[in-house]
This record gives structure tokens, sequence and C-alpha cells, in this order.
């Protein structure tokens, strides 16, 4: 089907792909960016250590897993050993800190799902949140990272994807459609389901790195440097993924049983899951399982109403990638 695609339906396949190339490339944050990133870390670092000298803080999110794009915000996570602390005073106490470091907009969360300070830093111009010790986003992130060193079309697909869903107004978790850590996620297993696989299942690996984090075993194969031909016998372009990938989400995936899973870098089963109904607020009606807290479905935003939106824009991008004479125009188009 992809070959017939790419001999009958678009002669205008190499054009199609240069454009998604150079789409990518734009959106490539600019080494300028890290060294900001990495100025605003190190005042955040001096600052934090004066008050808790045993503390560390991480970065995590898309200014570390590859998948940050130009001008992006930098979530980075406070870790303080002690378990037993109280978050909302830590917050605030750090509230105060920064604020009298003049770091502008300090503002203390302290109710939210994950509660975080949020700041912006004059100097560097950057915003950043950050979190207490939520080292599952640390690990997360540190996986995320290591299959984008597999595969260049990792990344390149990743980029797409998000940059459709940004413009298309489909990333937004409090309107029950899906974060950025969901869609990278979708990408990932899709590259591990391609035929030849473009990416392994790291954690079906022998693990070269392990770790436990609230009681959860987080093991992996991240020796990554010696998988850099992994994907070699599949030749796909981006322009075929892009497609692929869609035309999957919009027309392959079985929404009513199945679960898409990079832990076993397979698809499972809800039943399997017990994922087939309602519980709370959990729906359920696109499973996109963590690779960590196996219990959590990234898809459980999504309500009766969103998943009718995400549903007919991933059907849209397909038909675009399938039909409309200018797709790396019609596809990013906004909302
Ligand atoms: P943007 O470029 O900011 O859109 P991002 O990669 O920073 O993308 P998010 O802002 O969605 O992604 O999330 C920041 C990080 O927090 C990514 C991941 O390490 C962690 N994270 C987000 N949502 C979840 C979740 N539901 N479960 C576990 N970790 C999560
Ligand atoms: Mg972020």
């Amino acid at each position: 089907r992809n070959l017939k695609w790419q001999m009958e339906c678009r002669s205008d396949i190499y054009r199609l792909n240069a454009q998604f190339l150079s789409i990518y490339e734009s959106l490539i944050p600019p080494e300028e960016e890290k060294a900001k990133q990495k100025q605003l870390l190190t005042l955040l670092e001096k600052l934090v250590c004066k008050e808790w000298p045993e503390a560390r803080l991480y970065l995590y999110g898309s200014c570390a897993n590859s998948f940050g794009v130009s001008k992006s915000d930098i979530d980075v996570c406070l870790a303080i050993g002690d378990a037993d602390i109280n978050k909302s005073e830590v917050l605030l106490k750090l509230a105060d800190i920064l604020q009298s470091d003049n770091l502008q907009n300090v503002q203390a969360l302290t109710r939210a799902r994950v509660p975080i300070v949020k700041l912006m830093d004059p100097v560097t111009g950057i915003s950043c949140d950050i979190c207490i010790n939520n080292l599952l986003a640390v690990v997360n992130t540190k996986l995320l990272r290591d299959y984008a060193g597999i595969d260049v079309r990792l990344r390149q697909l990743a980029f797409i994807v998000k940059h459709w869903a940004k413009s298309r107004g489909v990333n937004e978790t409090y309107q029950g459609t899906l974060s950025s850590y969901a869609y990278v996620l979708m990408c990932i297993h899709f590259l591990q389901q391609r035929k030849p696989a473009i990416l392994p299942c790291l954690q079906g690996m022998r693990a070269t790195y392990s770790v436990t984090v609230d009681d959860k075993k987080c093991a992996f194969f991240d020796q990554v440097e010696n998988l850099c031909d992994f994907g070699n016998r599949n030749r796909e372009t981006i322009a075929q993924l892009v497609w692929g990938f869609f035309n999957y989400w919009a027309y392959g995936h079985d929404y009513t049983s199945s679960v898409i899973s990079v832990r076993t870098g397979s698809v499972i089963s809800k039943l399997e899951k017990d994922w087939t109904r309602r519980v709370g607020n959990d729906r359920h009606l696109i499973c996109i399982e963590d690779p960590f807290e196996t219990s959590h479905d990234l898809g459980r935003v999504v309500d009766k109403f969103s998943i009718k939106v995400l549903r007919e824009e991933f059907e849209r991008a397909a038909d675009i990638m399938h039909f409309a004479p200018n797709p790396c125009v019609k596809l990013f188009e906004p909302y």
C-alpha cells in the first residue's frame, strides 16, 4: 500500500519530502537557546543550593527529551531527597527565594495536579516551571531522548506531529485533547510497528539503566549509540511516515479494544488492562499506556466530545496527505 501510494497517488513524493524536512529544520531550536537554558539552570542551582544544599535540579520535558521546538518553555524538577517534605511549603519558600532575586512573574501553583512554581527570567527571556520530586518525569524524559538517538526519523516525525497538533488546537489537555508527551509516545510506538521496524523496544531489551522511583522499577537498554543502524533496513522517508502515522490513527487503529504500549513495543488489549469501561473520569476512549506508570492511560483526558474532534483531525490529516495538492501548507492551517 505504501509503495502504491508512492508510485501512483503522489508523484510529488520527493518534493513533499524536501518540504517536510525543511519544516522540521525550521523548528529545531538554535544552539544559543540551549546556552540560555543552561545559563538559567545555573542561576537556579545557585539559588536553590543556598536553601537546600543537598537538593538537585533536573531538566525534563521538551527542553531535555530532544523533542523541544524553538522558543519552548523549560521544565525543571527540584529533587529533594526527603520524601516526607510538604510540597506546598517548599514551593512557597522557593517562590520567595526566586522573587527576591529579581525573577519575574513568580507564582506558586500549590493546588495544581502537578504543583509548580512558575517564573520568567528577564535576562534570558525564558519562562520556566519548577516541580518537586517528580522523578518519573525525569526518567521518562531520558527514555524519550534515548529513543530519539536511535533514528533521526523519530525526531522528524514527532516535530511534524507536534507542530500539526499545535496548529490544529489538539494539544490542549485541559480541553480533552492530548499532551505533547502522549504524541511523542504515539510516534515511538508507530515506528516500533513499521515493517521492518524503525525503532526497537528498549524496555524489552537487556537493561543497562535501572532506577527505582516511587517503588516503580524503571529499567531499559540505554546504550543507544550501539543501535544507530537499527532502522537501516527500513527506507521509508518522512513524508511516507507522516502519511502512515495519520492513516493509522484515522483508519487503522482499533479504538474499541486496543491500547498502544511503548513498554512492550506492541498493541495490547483493553481487556488485559481492565480499561474497557469508564471508571471515574477515566473513559479510555483512546488508550496510550505510560511506559513506567503502567496503570496510567495518557488518553484519560479525552472525553466523548474531544474524541470526535481528535478522530476528525486524524482523518482530515490522512486525507490531506493522500489527496491535497499542497499537504505541507494545508496540514498546518490554523483551525
Ligand atoms: P511541549 O514542547 O512543552 O509542548 P513537553 O515535552 O514539555 O512538550 P509536556 O509539557 O506535555 O511535554 O510535559 C512535560 C513533561 O512532563 C513531559 C513528560 O516528561 C512529563 N509528563 C507530561 N505529562 C505526563 C503524564 N501524563 N505522565 C507522566 N509524565 C508526564
Ligand atoms: Mg513543556
